[in-house]
């Protein structure tokens, strides 16, 4: 069977993204449905040597669509989610809109794909993609914290400005021209600089970007014991985010084992030979679909230990690539 997938958000860099992945992985396609704002009415999108017109978002055009895959931001997910859902379709939200909501689950599917599913085996009729920066790191937390239980994560991001899309990645390029504007979309000067800022702050001095990897992880992986305690931190790259991370277990761990234990972990690529100034890297992970992993170390002043960095691209499994793997759980089931 092949399926009709709606794009709400084709038009932007994770949209796009999507239809790339979906034709990568094979996925099963009958129809594209793009749809966008007025303002990119009747816009061609190619796929697989079809072309298809972006359409606004209306309950016909979703009652035509098996699956929506949905990324115009929170605000386009608030209005349109349920009218999908009830028109039939199953929505993957890119959002932050409904992540925190209990009736919604939030899978990545190498943690919790058995969230998407209702206890009838039916599927959720919406389920949230995470954040960027939370999806990479807790592909990572999950086989540790099955064998060593984590205790505390202290994380570190250095994040993409693709991650505010394509204004992001304008403004990057602006200033590198030298057109300096008036007020700037990463908050300040993003070329030659580091912002340790990423969306809006809260009351408690977190970003809202610090606080979605707090509970984003916690809900992801079940358990509301997990002390995160992150920095978040926008720099002038593109290709994906990185992420120091310090990890405390519970038990200790043989590094060697700890290392094979990555290494054989679904979605993670290890890149690990400082002799041969092998680790991961933005520039290395652009258009893939892993996490990758390097750095890994004791950290010798701290009982039970681990330091290590990951870098992910934030498009791809940070975004899109995560949201096709959850629509690729619902083949055979819809
Ligand atoms: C960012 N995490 O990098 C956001 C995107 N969802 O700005």
């Amino acid at each position: 069977k092949a399926y009709s997938v709606a794009i709400l958000g084709v038009t932007g860099l994770v949209g796009r993204t999507m239809l790339d992945v979906l034709d990568e992985r094979d996925f099963p396609v009958r129809e594209i449905i793009p749809l966008a704002s007025e303002r990119s009415l009747g816009r061609e999108i190619k796929f697989r040597g079809k072309t298809f017109l972006t359409e606004v978002p209306t309950s016909e055009a979703f009652s035509r669509a098996d699956i929506a895959l949905f990324s115009a931001g929170a605000g386009a997910s608030r209005q349109w989610a349920a009218v999908a859902a009830d028109s039939g379709a199953i929505v993957i939200d890119n959002s932050s809109a409904f992540r925190m909501d209990p009736h919604v689950p939030l899978v990545v599917p190498e943690v919790n794909s058995e969230a998407i599913f209702g206890l009838d085996g039916s599927p959720c009729k919406i389920i949230a993609n995470p954040n960027c920066s939370t999806i990479q790191m807790v592909v990572v937390l999950k086989p540790l914290h099955d064998k060593f239980r984590i205790r505390r994560v202290v994380v570190s991001t250095y994040q993409s400005v693709t991650g505010k899309g394509k204004i992001g990645r304008d403004a990057l390029e602006e200033e590198l021209a030298g057109r300096i504007p008036e007020s700037f979309v990463h908050v300040h000067q993003i070329a030659f600089n580091a912002v340790p800022h990423i969306d809006v702050f809260q009351e408690n001095g977190y970003t809202k970007e610090e606080m979605k990897m707090v509970n984003e992880t916690r809900k992801i992986m079940g358990d509301e014991s997990l002390s995160v305690s992150p920095t978040t931190v926008r720099i002038p790259v593109y290709g994906g985010h990185g992420e120091a991370l310090n990890i405390e277990f519970d038990n200790d761990f043989d590094i060697e084992e700890l290392k094979g234990l990555l290494s054989g972990a679904p979605g993670i690529v290890v890149q690990d030979d400082p002799s041969a100034n092998v680790y991961p890297m933005p520039l290395s992970s652009y258009e893939k679909d892993e996490v990758f992993v390097g750095r890994i170390r004791r950290d010798f002043w701290h009982p039970n230990t681990l330091n290590m960095w990951i870098v992910a691209d934030n498009l791809r499994k940070g975004a899109a690539t995560n949201a096709v793997q959850i629509a690729e759980k619902l083949v055979g089931r819809l």
